[in-house]
């Protein structure tokens, strides 16, 4: 018996009206999966020729998923304010509902030109409590992969879902019970960065490069997509840790990946699978934000590796 996303929304014990913003941002995902098959073809490649607010170049695919996410959202009236990463303000939406939804509309998006796996990444939180709420208060989380299949992954807190995009456009759930594995070999850091970590990052990859011969005691192997939802969903999948700590060049910033739409909903998602997130010095959805397009270091996965990467940040 199949499952669709609709029928299992239906039985959940949340809130109708938060089942119903998973729901929005699960028909706008369908919209972006459809777009991103084709948009070679239709000639949607390239560069806008616009920065964000965080001095990125903005491509044609980040504004038209922006666009559509915007359109599914104005239409719940369950949803009163959408943050997302291509909108340098929050948007005030047409409706005063409950809920405030932050989302990375498509992450990784420099890897289109290259037809990898991206993705689209959102938290759903109360408005009541504002804008700025530590990544506890996420009522729900998820992300979309748009890979050679195009995956939904979910959760309100305990436990982790994963649905995929049948052929008629329906998400039907195809894994009940997302747990990462405790232990794990195998990690993801972008290597280029090296002369910029800190003595807890060199550290921890040395022991992993020294593999069996070093205080690991165990062969490492290491995979880098470059697209954060790509890299989690391997990890959320089969266990590992990724890595963007804080470095010499990203610490004026505050790191690298964004706190609201990047990094709380992948800490939520890891949490509620049975993984560990962390600055390296704190948890990481225990981090108060200041301002909606934060930055904070991200360390997240099986929760053995990333206790170790916790012990060298404890040396010093
Ligand atoms: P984006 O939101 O501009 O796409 O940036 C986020 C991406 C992540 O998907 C990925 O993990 C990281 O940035 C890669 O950064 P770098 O290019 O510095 O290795
Ligand atoms: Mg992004």
């Amino acid at each position: 018996m199949m499952t669709t996303l609709a029928e299992w929304l239906a039985v959940q014990s949340v809130d109708s009206g938060l089942a119903s913003v998973v729901a929005s941002m699960a028909a706008a995902s369908v919209d972006i999966a459809a777009i991103l098959r084709t948009a070679p073809v239709a000639g949607q490649v390239g560069l806008v020729g616009r920065v964000n607010v965080q001095g990125e170049e903005q491509k044609q695919l980040d504004i038209i998923s922006n666009d559509i996410v915007v359109k599914y959202l104005e239409q719940n009236p369950q949803v009163s304010i959408l943050v997302s990463e291509e909108l340098d303000e929050p948007l005030q939406l047409q409706n005063q509902g409950r809920y405030v939804v932050a989302t990375d509309p498509l992450d990784g998006s420099s890897n289109l030109d290259v037809n990898v796996t991206v993705g689209t990444i959102f938290a759903i939180l109360d408005a009541a409590g504002g804008l700025l709420q530590k990544g506890t208060a996420q009522l729900a989380a998820g992300y979309v992969a748009y890979g050679p299949a195009t995956s939904l992954v979910l959760s309100f807190g305990p436990g982790v879902v994963v649905f995929t995009l049948d052929a008629d456009g329906r998400y039907v759930l195809t894994d009940g019970h997302v747990q990462v594995p405790q232990a794990s070999a195998e990690y993801a850091i972008n290597t280029a960065r090296e002369r910029f970590w800190d003595d807890a990052t060199k550290g921890y990859v040395a022991e992993n490069v020294a593999g069996e011969t070093g205080a690991s005691g165990k062969r490492h192997n290491m995979r880098w997509v470059g697209s954060m939802v790509a890299d989690v969903h391997r990890i959320l999948m089969r266990g590992g840790i990724f890595l963007y700590p804080l470095d010499s060049e990203t610490v004026s910033k505050g790191g690298r990946l964004r706190l609201l739409y990047e990094a709380n909903p992948m800490a939520f998602l890891v949490e509620a699978a049975g993984g560990k997130a962390t600055t390296g010095r704190q948890r990481l959805l225990d981090v108060m934000p200041t301002a909606i397009h934060q930055r904070v270091p991200v360390i997240l996965g099986s929760a053995e590796e990333v206790a170790r990467v916790e012990a060298w940040y404890a040396k010093g």
